[in-house]
């Protein structure tokens, strides 16, 4: 057995019996993992003594267990060890930084192809460290929803998000619709509830926000996520699916869960200008939303070429790189007043499409 060795055994799982409390030693919650192998004394023993020793450590491999294979017994290596322990700093790390607003919103904005028009903008977390460093979301999103932060951190962003853009107008003066990417793990029965209250706190309107789920999201827990959505909805709340086209496409959740738009992912955009079969499904999206009366909006848009596929393909908003990046919340501001953000247009009467020498 490897000398840095941590036991670890989600609660109830299967063919394991919990120790009674005052015999388990281990000084870790006891609702979160840790539980006898009456079949192998030894290596409980031997994992206990570990875990005593470091529970820290252990809480960390626990948890990592946990992510990746519940309901298992296993057993940890040091190695696993680095990594569970640096996800325990970086987590750590975090809940002080949503208390020390260390988060920051950007925004990135959303056009309608046929003017330029900003039609929406989407809140975008970054997070900057004291010691000068940005950590993305790509960071610490996983990590949030994995160690339960990502409940304090959703509540946070939507809560600045409403504060920050009630007041936001477009060039033709009207609101703009604030997108706010929601995580399956914020979902619960209380979700609704958070968001109405989040709403009546900031004044912000409620058919103004659009929450973004993923479609890997819906097909991992379809029942209650429609449910909740369902509540958001008879509040006025629009809903779109991110990343559509990537998951499973399980095409069945859009006939019984009210949604407003389709977000193409960007890697279909992406392949757009190389991959006919890519052109195909997103022709077959942008035809299905104009059936379904869903609108759709393209989103990774990087190159003029991608834009002009879209367009022709009958696509009428878009978002990405090409357009502008997420920004801070003063320039969002104003590019959203003029047209497509107030780029240089290559306009002719027939054809309305962004300069390339604007991309940043
Ligand atoms: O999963 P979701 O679609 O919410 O992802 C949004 C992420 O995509 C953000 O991190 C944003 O910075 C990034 N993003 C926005 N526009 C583009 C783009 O044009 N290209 C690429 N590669 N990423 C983009
Ligand atoms: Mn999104």
């Amino acid at each position: 057995m490897d000398e840095h060795v941590e036991f670890v055994l989600e609660k109830g799982a299967p063919g394991m019996v919990m120790p009674p409390r005052r015999k388990c030693r281990a000084p870790f919650d006891p609702d979160e993992h840790h539980a006898v192998a009456p079949s192998a004394p030894a290596a409980v023993k031997a994992a206990r003594s570990a875990a005593a020793a470091d529970p820290g450590r252990a809480r960390a491999a626990a948890r990592e267990s946990k992510a990746k294979h519940p309901g298992a017994l296993r057993f940890h290596s040091g190695n696993v060890t680095v990594l569970a322990k640096r996800r325990l700093l970086l987590e750590t790390d975090l809940r002080r930084a949503i208390e020390n607003n260390e988060l920051t919103l950007f925004f990135q904005p959303q056009f309608d192809i046929a003017d330029g028009h900003a039609c929406g903008v989407e809140a975008l977390a970054r997070w900057f460290r004291s010691d000068g460093s940005v950590v993305e979301p790509r960071t610490f999103i996983p990590l949030a929803e994995k160690t339960h932060v990502i409940g304090a951190l959703g509540a946070w962003v939507l809560k600045q998000a409403c504060e920050t853009v009630k007041v936001w107008r477009t060039q033709r003066s009207d609101p703009v619709t604030l997108c706010v990417n929601v995580s399956a793990h914020q979902i619960n029965k209380t979700f609704a509830k958070e968001v109405e209250r989040s709403l009546k706190g900031t004044g912000f309107p409620s058919k103004q926000l659009e929450l973004e789920i993923t479609e890997s999201a819906l097909i991992s827990d379809a029942h209650a996520i429609i449910e909740c959505f369902r509540h958001l909805k008879a509040m006025g709340v629009r809903i779109a699916i991110d990343d559509f086209g990537t998951g499973y496409s399980s095409l069945n959740y859009l006939s019984r869960l009210p949604v407003d738009r389709l977000k193409l992912d960007k890697s279909l955009v992406h392949n757009l200008t190389t991959q006919w079969k890519d052109v195909a499904i997103a022709r077959a999206v942008i035809e299905l939303g104009k059936e379904l009366g869903i609108a759709v909006i393209a989103e990774g848009v990087e190159t003029e070429r991608q834009f002009q596929v879209l367009k022709d393909l009958g696509c009428l908003q878009v978002q990405g790189y090409l357009l502008a990046r997420p920004t801070s919340q003063e320039k969002v501001r104003a590019m959203i007043e003029r047209p497509w953000g107030g780029r240089n247009m290559r306009s002719t009467s027939k054809d309305c499409a962004p300069g390339i020498s604007n991309a940043s």
